[in-house]
């Protein structure tokens, strides 16, 4: 069976290549997720690719994740330094967890050096630009054999 990755973007990454492109670059989300698509098919898996600026929302896909994906590659964007509920719904023993920031955070303001998903992460990708997405899915491949 083909193995399968979630790949989920948090708030405002709906709005990348016009948000701030000095900062996130003008690559949009559909890059993002032409980037992925491309990647995984080289690897030989699947990817899902979703964006959400509901909280909520992205916790039930994780809930629902559970027997249906092998690995998930998360930017929580700004959920990443602010929800402990975002980090509960991550801890999935058999999911191996990959986090991704476009830019590198830990240059960037005091409040986004925490992070409540990295000790709970396999891996962590920070800084390379949209292409961090394909490194934690080439990672995320590796990890599930
Ligand atoms: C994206 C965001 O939206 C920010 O809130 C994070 C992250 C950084 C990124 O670099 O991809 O702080």
């Amino acid at each position: 069976m083909t193995s399968k990755i979630l790949v989920l973007n948090g708030p405002n990454l709906n709005t990348l290549g016009i948000r701030q492109p000095e900062v996130y670059g003008t690559d949009t989300l559909a890059d993002v997720v032409a980037l992925c698509e491309r990647v995984a098919a080289g690897r030989g898996v699947e990817v899902d690719c979703r964006q959400s600026n509901h909280e909520g929302e992205m916790i039930d896909w994780i809930h629902a994740a559970r027997g249906v994906f092998d690995a998930i590659v998360i930017n929580a964007g700004a959920w990443t330094h602010t929800s402990g509920a975002l980090r509960d719904a991550l801890v999935i023993p058999e999911v191996p967890i990959f986090e991704v920031h476009i830019t590198n955070v830990h240059a960037r303001e005091e409040w986004r050096h925490h992070s409540f998903i990295s000790p709970i992460a396999s891996g962590i990708i920070v800084g390379c630009g949209i292409a961090g997405y394909g490194y934690a899915i080439d990672r995320a491949a590796d990890a599930i054999g």
